[in-house]
């Protein structure tokens, strides 16, 4: 096991949007997040409302909503405060800094509703850190921190490509304040504050049609040392989403907890 002790990370890290996080975990026995990609707003609400109880965070695609309204945020904020899970937009943004502020306070207003947003390494440190690091300190916007992608999930994905993952890793090392983690596939960073979120878990199924590839929860938090497993379809495309709710949740958290004894 290459991770410190949950209660070690919580009480040392001083990035606040962390602190928040490893908090909600340890309180509700939970390392799942679930990715919500549903295109009404009242799809998300409604399985956002079911899963509360199961998850540390709930992810959305904002832009693939068709009716997004602030209306739907102003909801989705209200389930997330009374549920306790943080709001995980999963933008990935990827553009000049300017942009990416216009962006953030855009059409959507992202900044205003999300926790924390992923953006992707590519553009840059200076894209990046100055930008984020505004809107985050500002108490005007709910927005707390990013995750940077250091590896993606897909298929031929050029996240792959030598020293790319290394370079983001060294972005988000050396602006922790902000940069609270990864989306990657294996731990990638030995700075125990900074949480590795991996997408790309099903249970059931290995591969979609369009570059997916899923692998199952032990081998993203046993063997790859993830510390939360990021589910879509698995729990969305099932009949029966609180079983698998419950299903995810148990066997990540037991292979989290299995040799951690601050959480046990
Ligand atoms: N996601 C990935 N892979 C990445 C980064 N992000 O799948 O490398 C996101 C997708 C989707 C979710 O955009 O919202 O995680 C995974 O959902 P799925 O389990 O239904 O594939």
């Amino acid at each position: 096991n290459q991770r410190t002790p949950l209660s070690e990370r919580e009480s040392l890290t001083e990035n606040a949007l962390n602190k928040k996080i490893l908090s909600v975990m340890r309180k509700k026995k939970s390392n799942l997040c679930l990715a919500i990609d549903y295109t009404t707003s009242e799809e998300v609400l409604q399985l956002a409302e079911i899963a509360g109880p199961f998850v540390m965070a709930i992810k959305v695609h904002a832009d693939a909503i068709t009716d997004f309204s602030e209306e739907f945020t102003r909801k989705l904020t209200t389930l997330a405060n009374d549920m306790d899970f943080i709001i995980f937009e999963d933008r990935k943004f990827g553009d000049t800094g300017n942009t990416n502020l216009l962006q953030l306070k855009g059409a959507q207003k992202i900044a205003s509703w999300a926790d924390v947003v992923t953006v992707h390494a590519v553009q840059g440190t200076d894209s990046i850190a100055g930008v984020f690091r505004q809107l985050i300190n500002d108490p005007n916007y709910r927005l707390s921190g990013v995750l940077l992608i250091a590896q993606l999930s897909t298929k031929g994905s050029l996240t792959a490509l030598d020293g790319y993952t290394e370079s983001t890793v060294s972005i988000a090392e050396e602006n922790r304040d902000v940069i609270s983690g990864f989306i990657a596939q294996t731990r990638v960073s030995g700075f125990s504050d900074l949480l590795n979120w991996t997408p790309g878990v099903n249970l059931d199924a290995k591969t979609d049609s369009a570059g997916q590839q899923w692998r199952g929860v032990d081998e993203a938090i046993d063997v790859q040392q993830n510390d939360i497993i990021i589910v879509g379809r698995g729990v969305t495309s099932s009949s029966e989403p609180v079983q698998q709710l419950k299903r995810y949740r148990r066997i990540a958290w037991e292979a989290l907890a299995k040799d951690d004894e601050s959480v046990n």
